[in-house]
């Protein structure tokens, strides 16, 4: 399987789950697929049928909320059924809204934002003691990079030079509320981290063959002499891959309803489908799909997550974007 061919599969399975469960944070499952499918499918070492594997790279997705896209690349590669992928979000389900670690392929259950990379970390800390070879890769947020805890971590990096760790993170100048400029400001972000001891690379992370390149170099990096910890820096435009929910912060909590959300969002990602993948659930998109009308003001549906915030879709959707953020065409 090619990188962008599990990258297809994440946001169709993405679309799928967050569709039948009423689930949030397609908007982030989105952003995030293209780093998630490179490292599924060219970068880490791990063994689907011996999931504890002790040689395994480690994996952390510390922007648990966009847990969706973790389970659709561990269902890929043969961690449990892909069947499994429907119960997302239901009661029982061990594939629950944020990532856990009840799963096959898990090594840390996140959500709360701001734990990952102290948990990496402690286990790139533990690998290095033990004379141990393995990576580990932490995916955060850029608004999750707010929290204090991240810089400690990223201190504690540096300090015991764990070359053995990189950090990603999805860069697509959106939280939960608004555009990451508006809510606080983080630039000149690559320096931050550089004045944090890090090796540092910035790229475009919903560009496969820049992905790649950025990846090698971190390998690079990792055997470098200076022992610095790697940041990847992944400019990424959340909602990739479906135009109306690209840059838009209502879809950080939205589901795809019902009509004209869904079937555009399926057909949409079907004009962008690689060879060779197929799409289990709608084999050959959606014939005659509905479409919306001028009636379908999405701005004043309240009922998506945020159903006591009244003012939340007028005031909140459709925020300028703040000049060089995620402006980028669509271009998968
Ligand atoms: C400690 C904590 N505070 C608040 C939240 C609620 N929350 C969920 S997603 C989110 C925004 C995250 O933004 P970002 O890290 O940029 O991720 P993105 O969705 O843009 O990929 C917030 C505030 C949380 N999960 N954890
Ligand atoms: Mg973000």
């Amino acid at each position: 399987m090619t990188s962008e061919q599990l990258a297809w599969k994440i946001r169709r399975h993405g679309i799928e789950m967050t569709h039948l469960s009423g689930g949030s944070h397609i908007g982030a499952i989105l952003s995030v697929a293209d780093i998630v499918a490179m490292l599924y499918t060219e970068v880490m070492n791990f063994d689907s049928k011996n999931p504890k594997l002790e040689s395994r790279d480690r994996f952390i997705l510390s922007k648990g909320h966009a847990g969706a896209s973790i389970y659709a690349a561990l269902a890929e590669n043969g961690f449990f059924s892909v069947d499994e992928l429907k119960t997302h979000y239901q009661n029982g389900s061990r594939l629950s809204g944020h990532v856990s670690h009840h799963l096959p392929g898990v090594d840390f259950s996140t959500g709360s934002l701001g734990h990952g990379l102290s948990a990496g970390t402690g286990m790139a800390y533990a690998a290095k003691k033990d004379g141990k070879t393995h990576k580990v890769y932490v995916v955060l947020g850029d608004g999750e990079c707010d929290e204090g805890s991240v810089w400690e971590a990223a201190l504690f990096a540096n300090h015991f030079r764990l070359s053995n760790l990189i950090a990603i993170v999805d860069h697509n100048h959106m939280q939960s509320m608004d555009f990451q400029e508006n809510t606080l400001e983080i630039e000149d972000f690559g320096s931050k981290w550089k004045a944090f001891g890090w090796n540092v690379i910035e790229t475009d992370g919903n560009n496969h063959d820049e992905l790649r390149i950025a990846f090698q170099k971190a390998d690079e990096y990792s055997k470098d002499e200076a022992h610095k910890p790697t940041v990847i820096i992944a400019n990424t435009i959340k909602g990739y891959g479906v135009s109306f929910m690209q840059n838009d912060i209502l879809w950080h909590y939205r589901f795809p309803h019902d009509g004209w959300e869904y079937d555009c969002a399926v057909n949409e990602l079907h004009k962008i489908k690689p060879e060779g993948v197929e799409d289990i659930y709608t084999p050959n998109g959606i014939e005659n799909p509905s479409l919306p009308t001028s009636q379908d003001d999405i701005g004043n549906d309240h009922t998506f997550s945020y159903t006591w915030n009244t003012d939340y879709p007028e005031k909140m959707r459709r925020v300028e974007a703040p000049s060089g953020s995620g402006e980028r065409e669509h271009k998968l």
